[in-house]
């Protein structure tokens, strides 16, 4: 056991970051074009605003801004969802957030395996949002049994990979030679496969239950569904899809465009519809379809508070009333209309944000000599408006339920909504990981409160060289 030879989790999911994109833009080519696309609007956005280039030089590394922030998959089992949480730790990605789509007619729940402090982000920043299917809700007894079965009998890691995270459990990490293997065996469980596990009628049936059912248990593995790089303007990418072949979703998710954004937007194309076979009895194979895979882009703003939250969540449920956007694009515009105007009533400064409790933020020191003024205990108001501290928006770094769903939408097709019974499913979720998931809300405001703590350890230091 030598520590010294070990590789740095943040390297291992850097490498598999970047061996995904490899893989899934060979993979799936609609999705190259849409990272030339990003690529070539991040470009345009940089060269006409020098201020932002500036800032993003100091504060992130530019080169890596249209590098994928995350991606997506979907599990059948809970022995799947203990594993996978084993392997996303040899990467530093744990699970944060719970996110129960039951709620919108989606028969999954997730969670986001993410790098979680800020050092670790800024290193790559890649996260795997992962879904767990709920069997569950299939009605028909027969079939889900038939599902249960077709997914005990599936190994979704090669040998390779569940070796090298018992090695990594029990040695603390994993030297570079063994980091390179553990790269290359995981990519194995996120590659697409062709040749499906079931039957072209079992396919049928499971698909006429949902798709995504289908999507999850006629395969012999949980193919990564999409890639999001992130851009830095996503109205712009949105519009110009089409004219790069590529059909977008109708609209794009979550809040309008702001001049300070709050949470995250996102948009994708459409899921392809991709040649696939399935087996019968005798051994032949079948010609068949599946659609599932797609590239999404996103965009991310301010953490809220539980207060902006509930404020967010209610105005999109106030648009939402007013217009439901049309997975065929045909109200898009007056969806988009009224997802404005109703967001008027969300305060548009970092100021009022602030103000009013809303989002959250760090503090730092913006000046010396004026924080040198206070006392241990200062009042923090004080200190701002003296000009001694800042505050920035802490950025969100997780993903949001009724946005997920549209998403998901965007690849089962327009017609896919179906009613679900709602029932809280985190305690289950959270023993079928074997884990508890951190609550992002509760991390943001520890942020927060470092910094303010952080502040206030100046103050007194700076009493005590008195
Ligand atoms: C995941 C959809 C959720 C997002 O960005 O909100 C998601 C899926 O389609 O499996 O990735
Ligand atoms: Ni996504």
């Amino acid at each position: 056991m030598n520590a010294q030879k070990h590789v740095s989790p943040d390297r291992i999911r850097a490498a598999f970051s970047a061996a995904m994109s490899a893989m899934y833009k060979q993979e799936v080519p609609a999705y190259g074009t849409l990272m030339e696309l990003v690529a070539d609007i991040n470009a345009a956005v940089l060269a006409n605003d020098s201020h932002l280039h500036e800032r993003l030089k100091e504060t992130d590394s530019l080169e890596r801004i249209t590098e994928e922030r995350h991606g997506a998959i979907r599990l059948g089992t809970a022995a799947e969802l203990a594993m996978m949480r084993r392997v996303f730790a040899v990467m530093g990605m744990y699970p944060v957030g719970y996110y129960d789509l039951s709620v919108a007619g989606i028969p999954v729940h997730s969670t986001a395996f993410r790098p979680i402090d800020d050092a670790a982000l800024k290193h790559n920043p890649f996260r795997v949002f992962t879904s767990l299917l709920r069997l569950d809700l299939i009605k028909d007894e027969d079939l889900r049994k038939q599902a249960e079965e077709t997914l005990t009998r599936r190994q979704i890691f090669t040998p390779g990979a569940v070796a090298l995270v018992e090695k990594a459990e029990t040695e603390g990490g994993l030297d570079e030679a063994d980091a390179r293997r553990f790269v290359e065996e995981v990519l194995e469980t996120f590659r697409w496969h062709d040749k499906a596990s079931v039957s072209a009628d079992l396919y049928k049936r499971l698909h006429d239950a949902h798709r995504l059912i289908a999507d999850v248990v006629s395969f012999k593995g949980p193919h990564i569904n999409h890639l999001t790089p992130r851009t830095l303007d996503i109205d712009a990418v949105q519009e110009q899809m089409p004219k790069r072949g590529i059909n977008p979703k109708a609209v794009v998710e979550g809040p309008p465009s702001r001049k300070c954004p709050i949470l995250l937007r996102q948009t994708s194309f459409k899921a392809l519809e991709e040649p696939v076979s399935f087996s019968d009895e005798n051994g032949n194979w079948t010609p068949g379809t599946h659609t599932a895979r797609f590239g999404e882009i996103e965009q991310r703003g301010i953490a809220l508070t539980p207060k902006g939250r509930a404020l967010y969540d209610k105005l999109l449920d106030a648009t939402r009333e007013k217009v439901r956007p049309a997975a065929d694009g045909s109200n898009t515009a007056e969806y988009m209309k009224a997802l404005e105007e109703t967001f008027a009533a969300f305060p548009d400064s970092w100021e009022e944000i602030r103000a009013q409790g809303l989002g959250y933020f760090a503090y730092s020191v913006k000046d010396e000599a004026a924080l040198a003024r206070f006392a241990p205990g200062a009042d923090l108001e004080a200190m701002i408006a003296a000009g001694a501290v800042q505050f920035d928006p802490i950025v969100y770094e997780d993903f949001l339920p009724v946005s997920a769903a549209g998403i998901f939408q965007s690849n089962l097709g327009d017609d896919a909504a179906q009613e679900f019974v709602e029932s809280p499913n985190q305690k289950r979720f959270e023993q079928d990981l074997g884990a508890k998931v951190l609550n992002e809300f509760e991390h943001y405001a520890r942020i927060e409160r470092e910094s303010l703590e952080a502040i206030q350890r100046r103050l007194s230091t700076a009493e005590a060289a008195e």
